[in-house]
């Protein structure tokens, strides 16, 4: 079954929307394999955003993550990643629909509140570095609820 990371980051765990973001995932019926809440340092959160070390806002993302504790997680379901997406909301806020997390819950783009893999391959690589000793196991008594 398809599995994306998810990360609430330090400004979205300082503004107590953990809850209410862990809220829309198992609502929508996916399934939660992992949970975290961690500090990170400065090497490990350049190397989740390593991709991304030549764009000009590298330094001030590193230093945005590394400001106060994030919640990593793996969930899992069908689609999981693009539909997580599209539960998070555009990259930019202003251009994030209301009704995603970023649409109603940021302003800006350096303070998006939470981090999503954007392909199953990215999702497999986040999940093997901030999960390295793996997720649990189990099924949700609800599953054939929710999954045909
Ligand atoms: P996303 O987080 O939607 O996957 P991304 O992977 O392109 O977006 O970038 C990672 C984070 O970097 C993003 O959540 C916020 C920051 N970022 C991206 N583009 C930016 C820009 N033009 N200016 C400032 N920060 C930016
Ligand atoms: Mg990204």
């Amino acid at each position: 079954m398809e599995q994306t990371f998810i990360m609430i980051k330090p400004d979205g765990v300082q503004r107590g929307l953990v809850g209410e973001i862990i809220k829309r995932f198992e609502q929508k019926g996916f399934t939660l394999r992992g949970l975290k809440l961690m500090n990170v340092e400065r090497a490990f959160a350049e190397k989740h955003y390593e991709d991304l070390s030549a764009r000009p806002f590298f330094g001030g993302l590193v230093e945005y993550i590394i400001s106060g504790p994030v919640v990593a997680m793996v969930w899992e379901g069908k689609n999981v990643v693009v539909t997580g997406r599209k539960i998070i909301g555009a990259t930019n806020p202003s251009e994030s629909s209301p009704g995603t997390i970023r649409g109603d819950f940021a302003v800006e783009i350096g303070r998006n509140v939470i981090h999503g893999s954007d392909a199953v391959e990215s999702a497999k690589k986040e999940i093997a570095l901030w999960f390295p000793d793996g997720t649990v196991n189990w099924q949700s008594s609800l599953h054939p609820w929710i999954c045909e």
